[in-house]
């Protein structure tokens, strides 16, 4: 059983919608980051970064259990539990890691500042506001341009496509128009109407639903003092 680490942000969601994809049972335990879950020392043992997402796998190598943190790393190891998702052929296998690599270094961190910046942060300052959403259009305008060439960001659906999806669910908050990416839309709408995909994101659906804007408590924890403690 894999005892899944949760809060309801695109990086959770990366790993309940791949969980559902390749029928392996797991147990939802959530991590409210807004509380301040996510820098208790028992969770901190196996999420040393105090982040979610976070396993732990009873029956990993060996029969032994593993625990691992960090999304991308999640989905790899998951892949290569059940030989799906990521082809073992060399080449096949590196399509999907190098877009797997480019969720994780350019998608989810230049997305997260663009949403830091336009909805969270407590003042409007305008150069980081366009500089993160200008990176934020690059990016949507080089998965379009792939996505016009291959059906999915690998070719074939995988991890990378996991990886990349929940980041792009709101993109109504970032101005920008399926329209004008007709491949990236048309990517966007297949993986949406998947049933492993809509049961993912159906975890704790009504916790997500709450509006994004922080209160003034989990504005601090998640980016004030409390974040920045030594641990
Ligand atoms: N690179 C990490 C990023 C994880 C991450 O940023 N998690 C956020 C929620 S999406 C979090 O737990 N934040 C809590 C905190 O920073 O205290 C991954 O992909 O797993």
């Amino acid at each position: 059983m894999i005892d899944l680490y949760f809060w309801t942000t695109p990086n959770g969601y990366k790993i309940t919608i791949m969980c559902e994809e390749i029928g392996l049972p797991y147990n939802v335990i959530p991590i409210n980051i807004r509380a301040g879950d996510q820098f208790k020392p028992e969770f901190l043992k196996i999420s040393p970064n105090n982040k979610i997402p976070a396993i732990v796998d009873s029956d990993g190598p060996g029969g032994k259990p593993i625990s691992i943190f960090e999304s991308g790393a999640i989905l790899m190891y998951l892949a290569e539990k059940t030989g799906k998702l990521m082809p073992s052929e060399t080449r096949k296998r590196y399509d999907v890691i190098q877009w797997l690599m480019f969720q994780m270094a350019s998608v989810g961190p230049m997305f997260g500042q663009a949403n830091h910046f336009r909805r969270q942060a407590p003042e409007q300052i305008k150069y980081a506001i366009e500089r993160y959403t200008n990176e934020m259009r690059r990016l949507y305008g080089v998965m379009d341009k792939r996505l016009g060439e291959v059906e999915y960001l690998a070719g074939d659906y995988s991890i990378a496509d996991i990886a990349t999806f929940p980041w792009t669910v709101r993109y109504d908050w970032h101005d920008i128009s399926l329209d004008e990416f007709p491949n990236f839309k048309r990517w966007f709408k297949a993986i949406e109407a998947r049933p492993a995909v809509v049961r993912g994101r159906a975890v704790m659906a009504e916790q997500a639903a709450q509006p994004p804007a922080y209160d003034p408590k989990a504005q601090e924890i998640l980016f004030g003092k409390t974040q920045y403690q030594k641990r």
